[in-house]
């Protein structure tokens, strides 16, 4: 891995040579993105220079017809869907679901997210640290090989994945270019993808930066980086319009956050039948409970705050938010100026998505 040859890459790949790229590099944690963002592939995706390297990992991935995967832009809904979708499919198994979400539903490729000097520094502080101090790995939350699949879900997620006991659930923020070739035909596994309104998913965005990954520039440089395709998964609209254009496969589910608000007990129907399942009307009464904001907040085997906790201590943001932040629709009026807004307005006008998001 230490000598892999970025001269030869199996993916095209360029740098982020723009002042607000440059700029974002910059703002990102050296410590944990020492190797900086590039622009991956034909639709030049922002990811972690280290995804080259996992380029035909990736690619090649093997899937199984049984697999569930949800597939979104970051902060659009993922955790909320994929603790809908498990607890479906489990049959409301909600003793089972006491295991960290991550452990039953990891995120594919977070390893390569991290640098080899990141990943050092996860095993040194996060991994070693937290058993000299006693503390928890993988949060306050049940799972039995707790040591091994932290160790995993922190350092070999495609492992992680490649071992899960079937159904496998998985959790990806790959656009649908980048995502494993063998999950892009009508019998492939089922996908669910979920897409969240470009404003409250730059702000949230925002949020989660500074607290997980140690950004350090202000919202105002945020929405900078994000409307110029600048931040981690962009470009949004191209992730966005990818999926929506398979939308109609039998394999593909595309949910929206704002419906999800909405209608709850609707999309957790719909997504039943999706995946095969009866539920009874007292049933979905039941899971719309599990689901609501304020019970998944206060669910440690969901919120996160474990890992908040971990990143946090790496990267010593002082930046108070956390990973259950607001969990609504429209949020970002609270903090956006008008010179934001107006910037976000004249992009989404730009870029909208006929009969997904108009405005
Ligand atoms: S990530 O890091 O990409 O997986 O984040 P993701 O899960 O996609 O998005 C996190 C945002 O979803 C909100 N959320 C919820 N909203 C409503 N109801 C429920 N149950 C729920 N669970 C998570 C979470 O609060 C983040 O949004 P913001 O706007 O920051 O609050």
């Amino acid at each position: 891995m230490a000598d892999f040859d970025f001269l030869n890459p199996p993916v095209e790949f360029s740098e982020l040579d723009s002042e607000l790229g440059k700029k974002w590099n910059a703002q990102c944690c050296p410590m944990f993105y020492d190797e900086g963002y590039v622009r991956l592939g034909s639709i030049k995706g922002v990811y972690a220079r280290n995804y080259v390297r996992f380029y035909e990992r990736i690619r090649d991935f093997q899937v199984y017809p049984d697999d569930i995967w949800v597939v979104s832009f970051p902060k659009c809904g993922t955790t909320w869907t994929q603790e809908m979708v498990w607890c479906i499919v489990n049959d409301l198994d909600f003793e089972g679901a006491k295991v960290g979400l991550q452990k039953r539903f990891p995120y594919f490729e977070l390893r390569a997210n991290w640098s080899p000097s990141l990943t050092k520094l996860i095993t040194q502080t996060v991994l070693e640290g937290s058993k000299s101090e006693d503390a928890p790995e993988g949060g306050n939350v049940e799972g039995g090989d707790t040591e091994d699949r932290n160790r995993e879900f922190f350092l070999d997620s495609f492992n992680l994945v490649e071992n899960l006991p079937r159904p496998r659930f998985v959790k990806c923020h790959l656009h649908y270019s980048l995502i494993p070739d063998a999950l892009k035909n009508e019998n492939s596994p089922k996908m669910i993808y979920v897409a969240r309104n470009a404003k409250d998913a730059c702000t949230s965005f925002y949020h989660h930066s500074c607290l997980l990954d140690g950004y350090s520039g202000s919202l105002e440089d945020f929405v900078d980086a994000f409307t110029s395709d600048n931040v981690f998964c962009a470009p949004f609209w191209t992730h966005l319009r990818e999926f929506w254009e398979v939308r109609d496969r039998k394999n593909v589910l595309f949910l929206k956050y704002e419906d999800m608000k909405k209608d709850l007990p609707s999309i957790i129907r719909q997504t039943a039948e999706f995946v095969g399942k009866t539920l009874t009307e007292e049933q979905v009464k039941i899971l719309e409970n599990h689901l609501s904001f304020e019970s998944m907040k206060n669910n440690p085997a969901v919120n996160y705050e474990d890992i908040v906790g971990n990143m946090r201590k790496m990267h010593g943001t002082a930046h108070n938010s956390k990973f259950m932040r607001k969990g609504k629709v429209g949020s970002w009026k609270d903090e956006m100026t008008p010179e934001m807004i107006a910037k976000l307005d004249a992009w989404i006008a730009e870029n909208k998505i006929e009969g997904l998001y108009e405005s």
